[in-house]
This record gives structure tokens, C-alpha cells and sequence, in this order.
């Protein structure tokens, strides 16, 4: 590196550790970024006193010299500064190929989960169990912490549990987990892949060069046909997850007990008990799945049932996912904001009777037909917020013209308690209210996690209005 003209594309997450890795490592950078914000203008500064160049508010433009890009996972194939690196004959890494690549010979294998819906729930129950096994571990990745800022800690570690995205598997090539899991593939970030089929041959690169085994669902062929594409290690078992009973190579469900056929000595024979159903929290049929998947990539690392068990235990979900934010006149009140695409809010839908659902933001180029033929007859009514709304109000229209739909026309802070408020009006006692968006937030919101606050602080002011309480 030292020397070396790089640019990173991104001020974000990724971009800021990526930048100071290669700067510290002598590389000459450059980072861009389209933005020009406060926020942007304050990340800067730090990052110029390492003698970091940043340009903001041009991102498309390659800087002079450039003889690398590491981009932002957010940064889409078609961005002009890629094709005019690609003009240019420069190579583009993502920050998850630069720190696959200055991994020490001593790094820690990767457990890698990638997956439409699940994976971050996932990631954190194998981090649990593989912490309950007393192996020192991380969950990293699109999770929230940069997997460069572990790979080059100070910190041994003897595994890491890693969330990959569809992005960061894109820009990643050469990444070569140890284990690795695709939960479930369904439509979502299209406007990024540009097509489905481009959308699962990047979640699929997960699986190459697996050392010893690649985890399936099931109940998901499209999972299965990745792992047949996969060009995997020899010896290396696909090994696939489902709520029912396993056969050989298989975990599963058997009277209530999560079971492990894959890695039991005794697998042709018998089955060997991992947990309880009532051990998974919640024990949802998604989670339950989610929690097995997790069992997989820990079994196949050689940790013991009870620590499977113990860690499972031990796992406490996130807020925003089918949580309970009150019940208000007889009328219950569920965030699940982190369900921002369909998959996750068919899910979501599929677990209610009557439901005043609260839907809309960012698609991502998503069509919402499917998600509202299969949940029209037990929708009470539909209140539209963000960006794409109109979207799902012609799937409304078209599949399901008697449900009553409040369009919410507004964007500022206060939308969702007005949102809220039109639910209420819509529901009947014993109805649940579903904020179950099936998009993004960030045309309202900075993340999900802060329109799903907006939506709990609405619910508890429905009860005392105007105190927060
Ligand atoms: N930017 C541009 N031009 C672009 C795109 C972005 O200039 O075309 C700039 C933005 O102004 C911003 C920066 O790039 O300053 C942001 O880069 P980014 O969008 O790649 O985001 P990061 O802050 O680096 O965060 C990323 C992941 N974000 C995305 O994939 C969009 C985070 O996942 C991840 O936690 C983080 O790296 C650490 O690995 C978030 C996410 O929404 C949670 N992921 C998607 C999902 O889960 O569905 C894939």
C-alpha cells in the first residue's frame, strides 16, 4: 500500500475506518463523497488531519492518479465513477475484500450469514452461542461495526460472526468464509442489482470457497441452487435447515426439540437435541429457523449442543422487530419497522387477524401485488406514508378495492403520529395496528430504528396525549 493512490467512495460507516486503514498503512488517499453535509463536513475533519484528502459534494468524478477504489457497499455498479475507473482499467474493492485481503495469516475464520430477511438476528444468535462456547467473537459487518475494525484489532479473536450484504458480496471476491449461511432469497434491493437474477448471484458468492459446510433452507430451493453453483473446498457438506424432522445433513424440529443430523456422530441413526423451541426468543416459525441456521454455522464449527443451547438462551432480539409498543383501547400496537421490504412484512402480516396496517417509504424498485393479494382479506384498512406510497395504493386498488386507505401526504416530523392517529381511527377493538412498512425509511427517517421510535412515542401519546409518556 505505501504509496499507493486510493480512493474511497463513501464518508460513512465503511468508508471512515477504510480510509484511516490505508492512510495509516502509507497508501495516498482521496475520499468522495455526492454529499455535502454538516455531518459529512465534521467526519472530514478528523480524517483530513491524517492527511486524508476529502472531496465532498462530487461523487462521480475519479480523482487523478486514482490506482484503487474501495468503495461504500451503498455505491451502486452503475455509478459514473465506476465506469470511469472501469475506462481507466482501476480495480474496486468494497471494505469487506480490503479487509478480507490485509487479514493477518493468523485471522480469525469467518462465519458468514447473508439472507433477504433474518440475517442480523442471526448473526447476533451465533455470536451468542459461539460466546456461550467460550470462544472469544464479534458480530460484524452489515450489522453495524466495519469488519476492518476487527480484523486488524489488537484483540485476537477466534471466530467472527459476519453479516454480509448483497452489496458488500458484490464487491467482495475474494472473501472465503470458513461456513456460511443463505437464510432465504426474495425480491429486494432490485434497484441496485438491477435484476433478481443479479441480486442472487451476489448473496451466492457467499458460499465460495467454503471450507466445510454451506447452510441451506429448506424450505427455499433458491437457497439449495445456490450452493449447487458454489465452487466450494473439497470435502466441504451442504448441510440445510428446517422446521420439520431431519434427515441425514440436516438440522430441524422434532416434538418441540431443535435437532441436530448434520454434525451428530450418530447422524445416520439417531439426532442430537440442540434446544428447545422455547428456548428461541421469540419462538416464531421465522426465528425458530433463523435460530437452527445459527446451530449450523456453530455445529459446523465444532461447538458443543450445550452451548447451542446456552446461547440460544441467552439471546435477546432487537428492538423494531414485531415488537410491542402497546395496546390502547383493546386496540394492540406492533412495530415491526425493521421489515423493509416485503418478504419481512409478508411475515409480519401473515401473524395477525385484523389488521390497520401502516405501510410505505423507500421500494427499491419492489412491486407490491403479491404482498397484498395474500394479506387483503384481513386488512381492516391501510394508512400510506413516504416517498413510494402510491405504489402500494394501485396494488391496494387493484387487489383489494373495499379496504378503506388513509393516504398520508406528508413528510415531516410529525407523520407519524399523524399516521398513528388515522390507524386508530381505522381499528376496531381486538384489531393490531402493523407498522410493517415493506420500505426503506430514509425518506423520513434517518434509519428504521428511528421511525420505529417515532411510531412507539405516537403509541404512548395516543395514551396521554401530548406528554410522551
Ligand atoms: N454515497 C454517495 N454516492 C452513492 C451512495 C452513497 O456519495 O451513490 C455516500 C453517502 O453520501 C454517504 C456514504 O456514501 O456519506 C454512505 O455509504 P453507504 O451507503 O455505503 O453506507 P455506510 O454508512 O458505509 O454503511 C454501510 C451499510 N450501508 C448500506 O449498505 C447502504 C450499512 O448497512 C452497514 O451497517 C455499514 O456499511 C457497515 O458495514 C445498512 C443497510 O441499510 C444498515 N444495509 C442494507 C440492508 O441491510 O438492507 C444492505
Amino acid at each position: 500500500m505505501p504509496g499507493r493512490r486510493v480512493t474511497v467512495a463513501g464518508l460513512g460507516v465503511s468508508g471512515i475506518p477504510a480510509a484511516e486503514v490505508l492512510a495509516a498503512l502509507g497508501a495516498r488517499v482521496t475520499v468522495v463523497d455526492g454529499g455535502d453535509s454538516e455531518r459529512h463536513r465534521a467526519q472530514a475533519a478528523p480524517l483530513e488531519a491524517l492527511g486524508v484528502a476529502v472531496r465532498l459534494g462530487d461523487g462521480a468524478t475519479l480523482p487523478e492518479g486514482t490506482e484503487l477504489i474501495v468503495t461504500s457497499p451503498g455505491w451502486k455498479p452503475t455509478s459514473a465513477l465506476f465506469t470511469a475507473a472501469e475506462a481507466a482499467g482501476v480495480e474496486v474493492w468494497g471494505d469487506v475484500e480490503l479487509a478480507w485481503r490485509l487479514r493477518g495469516a493468523a485471522a480469525a475464520p469467518w462465519l458468514a450469514v447473508t439472507g433477504t430477511n433474518g440475517k442480523t438476528t442471526t448473526v447476533q444468535m451465533l455470536a451468542s452461542i459461539l460466546d456461550a462456547a467460550g470462544l472469544r467473537t464479534a458480530a460484524v459487518g452489515n450489522i453495524g461495526t466495519p469488519v476492518l475494525d476487527v480484523v486488524l484489532s489488537d484483540e485476537p479473536y477466534d471466530v467472527l460472526a459476519v453479516e454480509l450484504s448483497s452489496y458488500q458480496l458484490h464487491w467482495a471476491p475474494s472473501v472465503r468464509p470458513h461456513s456460511a449461511a443463505v437464510l432465504n432469497l426474495a425480491p429486494d434491493h432490485l434497484d441496485w442489482h438491477g435484476s433478481m437474477a443479479a441480486y442472487a448471484a451476489d448473496k451466492g458468492r457467499i458460499y465460495e470457497g467454503n471450507t466445510v459446510a454451506c447452510v441451506y433452507n429448506l424450505a427455499d430451493p433458491a437457497t439449495e441452487a445456490l450452493v449447487r453453483e458454489a465452487d466450494v473446498e473439497e470435502g466441504c457438506r451442504a448441510i440445510g435447515f428446517g422446521l420439520g424432522s431431519p434427515r441425514p445433513s440436516e438440522l430441524g424440529v422434532v416434538d418441540g426439540i431443535l435437532v441436530d443430523r448434520a454434525f451428530a456422530p450418530e447422524r445416520h441413526t439417531s439426532a442430537q437435541e440442540l434446544a428447545e423451541i422455547s428456548d428461541v426468543n421469540p419462538p416464531a416459525p421465522h426465528n425458530i429457523a433463523n435460530a437452527l441456521a445459527a446451530a449450523a454455522l456453530a455445529r459446523a464449527f465444532g461447538v458443543q449442543p450445550a452451548a447451542v443451547r446456552d446461547g440460544l438462551r441467552a439471546f435477546r432480539p432487537d428492538a423494531h422487530r414485531i415488537a410491542h409498543a402497546g395496546t390502547v383501547d383493546d386496540v394492540t400496537y406492533i412495530d415491526d419497522s425493521k421489515a423493509t421490504n416485503t418478504h419481512a412484512a409478508e411475515a409480519s402480516l401473515a401473524a395477525y387477524e385484523h389488521i390497520v396496517w401502516i405501510a410505505g417509504g423507500l421500494a427499491k424498485g419492489a412491486t407490491f401485488d403479491g404482498l397484498v393479494t395474500g394479506a387483503a382479506k384481513r386488512l381492516r384498512g391501510v394508512v400510506l406514508i413516504g416517498a413510494d406510497r402510491a405504489l402500494i395504493g394501485e396494488a391496494l386498488a387493484r387487489h383489494a378495492p373495499e379496504v378503506p386507505v388513509v393516504d398520508l401526504d406528508r413528510t415531516d416530523t410529525g407523520a407519524m403520529a399523524a399516521a398513528v392517529r388515522a390507524a386508530r381511527d381505522l381499528a376496531h377493538p381486538g384489531d393490531t395496528v402493523l407498522l410493517a412498512p415493506a420500505c426503506a425509511s430514509m425518506d423520513m427517517f434517518a434509519n428504521y430504528n428511528v421511525r420505529g421510535d417515532a411510531f412507539a412515542e405516537a403509541v404512548r401519546d395516543l395514551r396521554a396525549p401530548g406528554t410522551g409518556q
